[in-house]
This record gives C-alpha cells, sequence and structure tokens, in this order.
C-alpha cells in the first residue's frame, strides 16, 4: 500500500503500516511459505522441483549409496563415460572429479554400508600377527644383492604386465597382448576387473604404490557388483572374493571388506539345494529398484526350482565346492554373519560322512542327491584345491580345525597308496584313477602338491614328517622334469609317463602353457621349507623362459606349444599370472618373513588370508 506524505503523519514504518496489520501480514506469509514447503513432500519422488529442494540427506539415507557400493551408479550420478584404456589413472588424477565427490551430500557408500558391519579392529588385528607383513627386510640392508636383483626383475615384470593391463584393457578382466585390447569372458557372470583384483596384493607387496592406487581407484569407483549372468561360484570366489580379503587385511581399507561381503552374498544363492553342497554355476540377478516409497527394495519374487541342470551334467565338482572354506570363514570374521560359515560346515560334513571308495574323494558330486556321480580322482584339475584347503584350513584355524587335519592326513594316505607312483626313470607322480583304472599322466595343475605336502609335512605325525617332505621334493622335481624336457623350459598343460616317455606331452592338444604357477608355487614352498638353493635356480630358470618367449611387446602371453621355439602366442594374459605365477617367484626370491607362513595361508589363487592367531602375543607392531 502506497502511503502518500500528509503533513503532520508519522508513518508506523517506512512501508506506511502500522504494527497490528505488519504483524498480520508476516503471520500471512509465514503460513504461506510453510503450505508450499509441506506441499514438496506430497510430490512424486522423481519430481524434479523436489530434488531440487530436498537435498538427498532429507531423503531417507543411505539406500541409493547403498545400490552404489551393490554395483550401480544411482541415476543422477552418473558420470559421462571416459576412455576405458585411461581407466582409474584418470579418475586419480583428475581433481574435478576429486572434488565433486568432496562435495558429494550425504554419507558416503562406504561410511554408509560399515555403519550397518560390526566394526573390526584392524589394530588388534595386526598386533596379532607374529611378523611385519612385509618382513624386516629393508632395501638398504640389502645394497645390490644378486637376490635383490632378481627380485627387481621380477617386479619390473609385474610393472609391465600391470603397465599393459591397464593401457589397453583396464576394467576387463584380461589383456589380450597381441590384439592390445581386453577379454572380457563369461565365467564371471558380468564382473569386471579381474585382472584389477587379483593383482591388488602383488602390486601391494612389491611395493608398486602407484599401480596400487590406481587398482585401489578402480574398485572404489568403477568395480559395480550389480550385475547379471551366470558366474563361476569357484572362480569368483577364489579370485574376486579371496583378492578383495587379502587387499583389506593388508591394507585394512574398508572398501576391499565391504565389497567382498557384498560379493559374498551374491554367492549364496548356489547354496540353495537339498544337499548344501552348492552347484557350480550361480545366477547373478540385478537388484531390483527401489520402491517408489525410497525405502525398500522389492524383493525378487522366488521361482519354482528345478532341478534341470541336476539331470543334464550338474554334478559339483570336488575342487570347486572344497575351495570355499577359506575365504567363507573370513567372511563371517569381517562380516559377523554366520551364514557364510554355515555354507561351508554344511560342505565339510556332507563330505565327512559321505562313503569314499578306497578312502578316495571323487571329483563329481550330486547336489542334488548327494552321492558321488563317477569314480575319477585326481590331485589335478577337479580335484586339486579341495586337499589343498584342508591343510591350509587346519593352518588357518591357528591348529585348532583337527576335523580338517585328519581328513587331509587321510586323503593323502589314500592318494599315497592307490595313485603314487615312480616311472622306471625314477621320477615319483600322481596319476590319476578312473574306478581302478590308473592314467600315468599328471596335468600342470597337479603340480601344485609338490608345496601342499611340503607345508602339510611340519604337523604329521612324527614318524611321517620326513617321508612328506621327501615325497614334497620328489614331486616337485618330476615337475621341474617337465619343463626341463621341453623346448622353451615352460612345462606343458600335462605330461605322461609310458613305456616310450616320460613327463612330456603326448600329443599337441596338451603341450600348450597358459602362464601357469603350480610349478613355481611348488618352487617357493620348497625353498622356505629347505633353503635349497636348487628351487631358486629352477625358479630362475621359468624367469628366463617367461621373459623368452612369452613375453610380446604389450605384455605378457601363453605359447600353444612349449615344444617349439618359435612361440605362437594365444593372446591371454591371465589374470593368475599376475595374482600367482609372479608373486609366487617374487616371494621364492625374498626373505621368509614376507608374507611369513606363520601369520598367512594363501588362498588358491595365492591371495593371503591371516591365520586366526588366538592370542595377543604377535609381535608385528606396525605392519608396513
Ligand atoms: C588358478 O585360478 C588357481 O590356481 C586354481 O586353483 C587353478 N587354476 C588357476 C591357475 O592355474
Amino acid at each position: 500500500m502506497l502511503m502518500r506524505k500528509v503533513p503532520g503523519f508519522v508513518p508506523a514504518s517506512p512501508w506506511g503500516l502500522r504494527l497490528p496489520q505488519k504483524f498480520l501480514f508476516l503471520l500471512f506469509l509465514s503460513g504461506l511459505v510453510t503450505l508450499c514447503f509441506g506441499a514438496l513432500f506430497l510430490l512424486p519422488h522423481s519430481s524434479r522441483l523436489k530434488r531440487l529442494f530436498l537435498a538427498p540427506r532429507a531423503q531417507k539415507p543411505g539406500l541409493e549409496l547403498v545400490a552404489e557400493v551393490a554395483g550401480h551408479p544411482p541415476p543422477g550420478r552418473q558420470e559421462p563415460p571416459r576412455n576405458p584404456a585411461l581407466g582409474a589413472r584418470s579418475n586419480r588424477l583428475n581433481p574435478r572429479r576429486k572434488k565433486e565427490r568432496l562435495r558429494r551430500p550425504g554419507p558416503t557408500e562406504q561410511e554408509t554400508v560399515s555403519d550397518s558391519l560390526p566394526r573390526f579392529d584392524f589394530k588388534a588385528f595386526q598386533s596379532r600377527l607374529r611378523h611385519p607383513v612385509l618382513g624386516t627386510r629393508t632395501e638398504s640392508t640389502e645394497p645390490q644383492s644378486p637376490v635383490r636383483a632378481q627380485r627387481e626383475k621380477i617386479k619390473e615384470m609385474m610393472r609391465f604386465a600391470w603397465d599393459n593391463y591397464r593401457r589397453y584393457a583396464m576394467g576387463k578382466n584380461e589383456l589380450q597382448p597381441i590384439t592390445k585390447d581386453g577379454y572380457q569372458g563369461n565365467i564371471f557372470g558380468g564382473l569386471s576387473g579381474a585382472t584389477v583384483i587379483d593383482s591388488l596384493d602383488t602390486l601391494y607387496l612389491m611395493g608398486l604404490k602407484e599401480e596400487f592406487q590406481e587398482a585401489t581407484a578402480w574398485v572404489e569407483n568403477d568395480f559395480h557388483l550389480n550385475v547379471t549372468g551366470e558366474a563361476s561360484l569357484f572362480e569368483v570366489n577364489i579370485r574376486y572374493v579371496g583378492g578383495l580379503l587379502s587387499a583389506f587385511y593388508l591394507t585394512g581399507q574398508e572398501v576391499f571388506r565391504i565389497k567382498a561381503i557384498k560379493l559374498g552374498e551374491k554367492l549364496l544363492p548356489a547354496f540353495n539345494t537339498p544337499t548344501g553342497i552348492p552347484k557350480s554355476v550361480v545366477n547373478f540377478k540385478r537388484e531390483r529398484k527401489p520402491a517408489i516409497s525410497g525405502l525398500k527394495p522389492l524383493k525378487p519374487k522366488p521361482k519354482p526350482e528345478k532341478w534341470g541342470w541336476a539331470t543334464a551334467g550338474g554334478s559339483s565338482v570336488l575342487a570347486e565346492f572344497g575351495s570355499l572354506h577359506l575365504e567363507f570363514l573370513h567372511l563371517t570374521e569381517l562380516s559377523g554373519n554366520q551364514v557364510f560359515a554355515e555354507k561351508v560346515r554344511k560342505i565339510r560334513r556332507v563330505l565327512r560322512q559321505i562313503k569314499k571308495p578306497f578312502g578316495l574323494y571323487p571329483n563329481f558330486l550330486s547336489p542334488v542327491t548327494g552321492n558321488w556321480e563317477q569314480h575319477h580322482v585326481s590331485i589335478g584339475g577337479l580335484g586339486d584345491s579341495f586337499y589343498e584347503y584342508l591343510i591350509k584350513s587346519w593352518l588357518m584355524s591357528a591348529k585348532t580345525d583337527t576335523e580338517a587335519k585328519d581328513m587331509y592326513y587321510k586323503a593323502l594316505e589314500a592318494i599315497e597308496t592307490y595313485l603314487l607312483n615312480v616311472s622306471p626313470g625314477g621320477l615319483t607322480y600322481i596319476a590319476e584313477w578312473r574306478g581302478g583304472i590308473l592314467d600315468h599322466k599328471m596335468g600342470h595343475l597337479a603340480c601344485f602338491s609338490g608345496g601342499m605336502i611340503a607345508l602339510g609335512a611340519e604337523d604329521a605325525k612324527e614318524e611321517k614328517r620326513a617321508h612328506y617332505r621327501e615325497l614334497a621334493a620328489q614331486i616337485t622335481r618330476t615337475c621341474h622334469e617337465s619343463y626341463a624336457r621341453s623346448d622353451t623350459r615352460l612345462g606343458p598343460e600335462a605330461f605322461w609317463f609310458t613305456s616310450d616317455r616320460e613327463a612330456v606331452a603326448s600329443q599337441p592338444s596338451e603341450s600348450y602353457y597358459i602362464l601357469r604357477p603350480e610349478v613355481v608355487e611348488s618352487y617357493m614352498y620348497l625353498w622356505r621349507q629347505t633353503h635349497d638353493p636348487v628351487y631358486r635356480e629352477w625358479g630362475w630358470e621359468v624367469v628366463t623362459a617367461l621373459e623368452k618367449y612369452c613375453r610380446t611387446s604389450a605384455g605378457f602371453s601363453g605359447i600353444h606349444n612349449v615344444y617349439s621355439k618359435v612361440p605362437s602366442h594365444d593372446n591371454r594374459q591371465q589374470s593368475f599370472f599376475l595374482a600367482e605365477t609372479l608373486k609366487y617367484l617374487y616371494l621364492l626370491f625374498s626373505e621368509d618373513d614376507t608374507l611369513s607362513l606363520e601369520d598367512w595361508v594363501f588362498n588358491t589363487e595365492a591371495h593371503p588370508l591371516p591365520v586366526k592367531h588366538l592370542d595377543g602375543s604377535g609381535g608385528a607392531g606396525h605392519p608396513h
């Protein structure tokens, strides 16, 4: 209202309102504001106005962030696609992106999910370790020693393998070094970045700090779990879950713990079988979007279970369902959720109770009936890591899991009785058993057993210890022979013992080498047990051969024929080359207290998992 100035009249305010009028006006105004603000809550969830005025913190916190941990960025946060070849490094170096992240309102995904997890006392865990994680060696106390130079060479190989992966295939599962691109494959159910996750602990161990940070940044920003597809339970467990668990135990960074647990949860549907023996394949389903209320994600409707897969070759494989124990116990340890431990205890119960032919464990079991499906026994592929996980469960439990120990030594005795042989040329080998008939061959995969038997020798009955040490050495020597008898000094996928050949492949289809670790794995354990220099010599032969035949201009590749000096590359840099082969080689040339076997067991993908020391008498101080 405009008041004309009248002489003698003193206005009540600059606007000419009297006090009661002013009061009434303010009352009306505040009523109007309250009404408008309240109306925002009635708008649909997707309304732009609502998103503009109600910051995420004002909404039910956390849900979209939980969804993000589970694998997909929530709407509105998607960033423009980046050059996949630049991947995490570009994240790390892009300060704008960093700023954006810092500006994000509300809690970070880590905080949100951590809130629902019990606290893990990482310092207390570290204090229980007997040795500093990376040992007491420092480069300055070991100047220019030949062994240091060898270690440095292996570190250079790791850097080269990583750099090329990062350059040509960042975020893909593996590098194809000849075509210089990425390989995705279909065994991981749509998960990506197997090489990143498999490399984390090796990068950390070797002190490749910048590369480790790149890998970590990728896990934080780009490792999404909300994928669909059929995955191998075993492969996802040993590579992804194992890799994340190790990365957590080495660094204490919550992102690894959270993603390991989330991924572990995605594996649980595989266990929905009548026996509790998991299926080999787990079907990852995309998590449904939160309901309109934004409060709770919709539960997928349960589908009636069909057991068609069980009758159509749907057996579960001993090495697969028998190699979950270590990781699943740690998932329970880190999450406080007993479900993981219960699943593997159930498997153990079935295996303990089932009748075993001659004390042997066949490789195939029906998850529906709980019966063995075929009487094929092997310490190589299909059986291998089941035996490994028995002895390592004993060790990881700080020698309290006597059930695992008993099962291990009994199984080993049966293997010795029925499968062990010595060739006319004096080579000790473990054959394969088909319903009582022996195949006199060993797979490359079976060569891990030298290391396993060495590891288990120390806790055997007194009268058996020396025998197991010798057996471990003999098997490892045989595996070395399979390398020494090839033109490339690399070993074939399988080798035979017949009247006319020993420790060589019998046909081209088994003459390939795909950068596998098992032979150098055994060298590492035998070195730690005996300090016999021959294991370092043999390990160095492998380094030389890898450089000569497997190194290409853009990474390392497997070769089709170890009996040809002209390499024909298979165009794959397997993720286990970075996880295992290079790690075991590096450890072979390191001190014994680097990832000491008193503190760590290696899962079957060489990811170190800590021994559960029961007391607090660790002298590790502040591990590296
Ligand atoms: C790895 O994934 C693991 O070592 C597994 O136990 C067997 N196969 C490969 C390496 O050869």
